[in-house]
C-alpha cells in the first residue's frame, strides 16, 4: 500500500544490526555444505520452524549455533554482501553493523578472518549500492573482562577501520559495570561506545551504561520507561535509542506489537530509531520493522520521518555527512 511505499522510499540509517543475525537459513545451508560443517537441521523449513523464542537466551543459543557455519573470509563477505543487498532494497543508505569477534575466535576463527571479510563487503557495498557503513565490535557480556580486553588487543591493527565498541549477549546477571574498565580503555583509543541495556535488564543497567560506560548510544533501552528520572536524563542528553520492534516481539520484550512503546518513546521526547537487530531470526529487515509499528501503533508519515531522521542524527557519521542526509 501507500504507507508501505513511503516507508521503503524514506532514506534510512540502520544503527542496530548484528551481522551474524542476518544469516538467512538458505545461506546457512549453503555455507554448511561449502565448509562441510554439520548443522542440526534437516531443511531450511526446519530451521525457520525452530525460530520460536520465549526470551533472549533461547534466541542466543540458536544464534551462536548458526554462526558455526562461518569459517573463512569469503563466508563473512557473503554474509555481509547479502545483508547490504536486502538493506539497500529496503531504502537503507547507511548502516552501522555489529559483529561478535569472540563468537568466532572462541571457535578458532581468527579476528582477521571475520574483520577482513566484513570490511571487504562494506567497501563493495558502497560502490554497488551506494550504502555507507561503519563497523562496531561487540564484547560478549557473558564472558569475562579479561576476554574483552584480549579482544580489544586483537582488534588493534584494525582500529582505523572500526568505529566503536558495543556490548551484547545475555543481559541479566552481566551488568555494564563488569566492563567499565575496558570501555574506558576503548574510549581512550578514540572509539565510540554503545551498549545493549534495558532490553531484559532493569533501568539500573541503563544508568550504569550511562555513568560507568559513557555510552554514545543506547541499544534497546525499552525498560528505561519504567524510571521517569532515567527518561529525563536520556532526553536531556539527547541520547539515541536503537529500538528493534520485531526483535522485541519475538523475544517477548513486548507481549504483542499493539503494546509496543515506540510512540510513547517519541512522546516522552526520546530520540528513538527503528532497527532490525537480527533480521534473519526475527522475521524482517528494517522496512518490515517500520511497517510493523506503523500498523500496530497507527504511526503517520510525520512520525515515521522523525524516526528515520533520528537514525542519521544518532549515527556516527561526521557532521558534513549527517547534514547531507538531513
Ligand atoms: C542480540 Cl537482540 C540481542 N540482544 C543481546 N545480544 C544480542 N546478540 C545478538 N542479538
Ligand atoms: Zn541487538
Amino acid at each position: 500500500n501507500e504507507l508501505s511505499a513511503f516507508i521503503t522510499g524514506l532514506p534510512k540509517a540502520e544503527l542496530h544490526l548484528h551481522i551474524e543475525g542476518s544469516l538467512e537459513p538458505e545461506l546457512m545451508f549453503a555455507l554448511a555444505k561449502r565448509n562441510k560443517v554439520a548443522i542440526p537441521f534437516e531443511s531450511v523449513e526446519a530451521v525457520r520452524a525452530a525460530y520460536n523464542f520465549s526470551n533472549l537466551q533461547d534466541f542466543l543459543d540458536i544464534y551462536y549455533a548458526g554462526a558455526d557455519v562461518l569459517r573463512v573470509e569469503q563466508d563473512f563477505y557473503d554474509l555481509a554482501d547479502a545483508y547490504f543487498a536486502r538493506a539497500s532494497a529496503d531504502g537503507v543508505v547507511h548502516a552501522e553493523i555489529f559483529f561478535d569477534p569472540q563468537t568466532h575466535t572462541d571457535r578458532g576463527i581468527p579476528f582477521q578472518v571475520a574483520a577482513d571479510g566484513l570490511l571487504a563487503a562494506m567497501r563493495d557495498a558502497e560502490h554497488r549500492h551506494g550504502v555507507t557503513s561503519k563497523l562496531i565490535l561487540c564484547f560478549l557480556r557473558h564472558l569475562d573482562e579479561a576476554a574483552a580486553f584480549a579482544t580489544l588487543k586483537a582488534a588493534e591493527p584494525w582500529l582505523d577501520r572500526i568505529a566503536g565498541i558495543g556490548l551484547d549477549s545475555s543481559e541479566v546477571g552481566h551488568p555494564p559495570e563488569k566492563f567499565a574498565r575496558v570501555f574506558a580503555a576503548a574510549g581512550d583509543m578514540g572509539l565510540k561506545r554503545v551498549a545493549h541495556a534495558g532490553e531484559e535488564g532493569p533501568p539500573d543497567y541503563v544508568w550504569q551504561a550511562l555513568d560507568l560506560l559513557n555510552i554514545d548510544r543506547l541499544d534497546h533501552g525499552n525498560r528505561s520507561l519504567e524510571d521517569p528520572a532515567l527518561v529525563r536524563r536520556l532526553v536531556e542528553e539527547g541520547m539515541t535509542l536503537t529500538v528493534c520492534p520485531l526483535s522485541n516481539l519475538k523475544l517477548c520484550v513486548v507481549p504483542d506489537m499493539d503494546a509496543h512503546p515506540i510512540d510513547r518513546m517519541l512522546a516522552e521526547g526520546l530520540r528513538a530509531t527503528i532497527n532490525s537487530d537480527d533480521p534473519a531470526y526475527f522475521g524482517g529487515y528494517v522496512a518490515d520493522n517500520y511497517r510493523a509499528v506503523a500498523a500496530a501503533r497507527g504511526l503517520g508519515k510525520a512520525q515515521l520521518a522523525t524516526l528515520a531522521r533520528n537514525g542519521f542524527t544518532g549515527s556516527f557519521l561526521d557532521d558534513d555527512a549527517k547534514a547531507a542526509h538531513l
